[in-house]
């Protein structure tokens, strides 16, 4: 029998990989990987909801039942605030910053950046979903309150970033710059367990992901890329759960396009949270990720909630897709 290595020993033994790591980091993603088995409780039972509600047994508190996306913030940003790493955090369900107050908190070295149920249409009809997460260093002196420019930081300044896949089974993957590692939750055991170490995206794939819904209102050169892919006879596969489709380009090998669209010219997906973090672990397992002209961790931020087109996947593929939006759509460089 193999030797199983949970998340939390394999956390610890990487700790050296940091030279002057304090241990806090360590302690940091354990926490995100506790906060993720009590989203992944309630996730799997998210169509329990209403039967336990008619009962009125099941929810103790007498509590009104909470959308989970809303629960899932919580659970993170309690996480965040009781483990004292973290200062501040940044979440898609929240319109600004939080300033962690206490002087425990105010000490913490890092901000993380989170969305917290991503694809959360998918909840209610049984689809996977996904927590994105993005870690910082904090530019602020420890010691005071987090500030805005703790968290408008380039991808390029991340010092860990992962997602956590609710899915056919439940997994963690991520990075701290030294490759991406991939764990999967054991119900029996109740632990996260190395199931794809070293993670390496194809250089191409045979899948594209595109809401081709979007067609009338994508530009030329997005269209033509997909027409590329038409005529190789690719696989279109598209989930509508960014970390879903994500993963699965990631072990196959494929890409992931949300370009920009008429109503919405730098389309849905936010920087932070959401581009910024897989573009991490993208780029750590050997694939790329660009808004059309630009590498996305080289990008500033200049607002929390910022959208951006995106492009995502295996480089080959990335590559010839920014090369048919550079010809078609006259974008400066
Ligand atoms: P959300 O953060 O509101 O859940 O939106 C993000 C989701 C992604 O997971 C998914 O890839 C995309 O929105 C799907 O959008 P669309 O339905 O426009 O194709
Ligand atoms: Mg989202």
């Amino acid at each position: 029998m193999h030797k199983v290595v949970t998340l939390s020993e394999f956390i610890l033994d990487r700790q050296s990989d940091f030279p002057y790591a304090t241990g806090e980091l360590t302690r940091l993603l354990a926490d995100i990987g506790i906060a993720a088995k009590i989203v992944n409780q309630q996730v799997n039972k998210a169509g329990l909801g209403d039967i336990l509600g008619a009962h009125g047994s099941e929810n103790v508190q007498g509590e009104q039942q909470q959308k989970l996306d809303v629960f899932a913030d919580e659970v993170f940003m309690q996480a965040f605030k009781a483990g004292g790493q973290v200062c501040g955090i940044a979440s898609e369900e929240q319109d600004e910053f939080v300033a962690f107050d206490s002087d425990f908190c105010r000490d913490g070295k890092y901000v993380v950046l989170f969305d917290p149920l991503d694809g959360s249409s998918n909840i209610d009809v049984n689809v996977s979903i996904g927590t994105i997460f993005s870690i910082f260093r904090r530019k602020s002196a420890p010691g005071k309150p987090a500030e805005v420019r703790d968290f408008l930081q380039k991808g390029t300044e991340q010092v860990a970033a992962g997602y956590v896949l609710y899915g056919s089974s439940t997994m963690l993957v991520y990075t701290t710059g030294k490759g991406v590692n991939g764990f999967t939750l054991e119900p029996t055991i109740g632990e996260f367990c190395l199931s794809h170490p070293d993670m390496r995206i194809p250089e191409m794939g045979n899948i594209y992901s595109v809401n081709e819904g979007n067609w009338e209102v994508m530009s030329e050169g997005v269209r033509q890329y997909v027409r590329v892919c038409r005529e190789r006879e690719l696989r279109g596969r598209y989930i509508g759960s960014l970390v879903a489709d994500f993963h699965r380009n990631l072990i196959k090998g494929g890409i992931y396009i949300y370009p920009g669209i008429t109503s919405a010219p730098n389309g849905k997906l936010r920087l932070l949270y959401e581009c910024a973090p897989l573009a991490m672990i993208a780029e750590q397992a050997g694939g790329k990720a660009s808004d059309g002209r630009r590498r996305v961790l080289d990008i500033a931020p200049d607002e929390l909630h910022q959208r951006l087109p995106y492009f995502v996947g295996s480089a080959a593929m990335v590559d010839e897709a920014m090369a048919l939006v550079r010809e078609h759509d006259k974008v400066e460089i």
